[in-house]
């Protein structure tokens, strides 16, 4: 996958979600996902339209907000609709097959009528994902398996991740499209999966909490990575909304120069 470009990896593509996102990277050149992290619904609809216009994909956490309302996520919608960018909760379902289906189904939150993608840790066994999908396969939903974490000291290593490629592999890509990962977890094989990578940062190494930040050219470029997730890099900086578009903006142009370069180079 690290030597075809996002447009011909689209159209070999089973899933309709991973597809839709493979294309509309190609279309905007932009490998950046922004994760918004803050707590009040109008200031996170407030930094989806600032970057909007330099994301492939905006990353939520809908537990945190502290106003929430159904408004919320159907405005987030409507901003994917016309600035072409993709949803992805960041739920990291851990439970039995039976409980996810109803966390991801119902509850306040309703995560599958709006969420293109989310994620699950694959420890509690296959169920997981058998247990998401009879909720979001029916939708054209897509789910990515946490197969690594940014964070020091966790336990997603060695066989642990191996594990998980190959729990995303027995459920088949047209359900499992990818993993949150630090690297090409895949390449043993030559099945396409997309690697989303958190923990990336131009100017900070960490914080005070075991987050461990690269830079999108590490990430993309030396470990095959494919979509770049930034939080506090770009909607923690200091300045107005042109401020924050051109951060995300320069997020973007470092993400995609990797990835032309990574292209060039196979
Ligand atoms: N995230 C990580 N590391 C992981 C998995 N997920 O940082 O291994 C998520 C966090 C946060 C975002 O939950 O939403 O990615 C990173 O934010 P930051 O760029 O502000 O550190």
């Amino acid at each position: 996958p690290t030597t075809k470009p996002y447009a011909v990896r689209a159209d070999a593509h089973p899933n309709p979600t991973a597809k839709r996102l493979l294309k509309l990277m190609d279309r905007k050149k932009s490998n950046l996902c922004v994760s918004i992290d803050v707590t009040k619904c109008e200031d996170a609809l407030e930094i989806v339209r600032r970057v909007a216009p330099a994301v492939c994909m905006v990353k939520t956490h809908i537990d945190i907000m502290e106003d929430f309302t159904p408004a919320f996520t159907a405005e987030l919608a409507r901003l994917a609709d016309e600035h072409d960018f993709l949803i992805f909760e960041d739920r990291k379902f851990a439970d039995i097959g039976n409980t996810v289906a109803l966390q991801y189904s119902s509850g306040v939150h309703r995560i599958a009528e709006w969420s293109h993608i989310t994620n699950a840790h694959p420890l509690p066994g296959p169920g997981i994902v058998t247990g998401l999908g009879k909720v979001g396969k029916p939708l054209d939903r897509a789910l990515l398996l946490l197969a690594e974490m940014s964070s020091a000291g966790n336990l997603a290593v060695g066989d642990y991740t191996r594990q998980a490629v190959q729990m995303a592999r027995d459920a088949g890509r047209d359900w499992v499209v990818g993993f949150i990962a630090m690297g090409r977890v895949d390449s043993d094989g030559d099945d396409d999966f997309l690697v989303l990578t958190p923990g990336v940062g131009l100017v900070a190494k960490g914080d005070a909490l075991g987050q461990q930040y690269r830079t999108p050219r590490q990430v993309v470029y030396d470990s095959g990575c494919d979509v770049i997730i930034v939080g506090r890099g770009i909607y923690g900086i200091e300045g107005d909304a042109a401020a924050v578009l051109a951060e995300a903006e320069k997020y973007r142009a470092e993400g995609w120069k990797a990835y032309e370069d990574r292209l060039i180079q196979a």
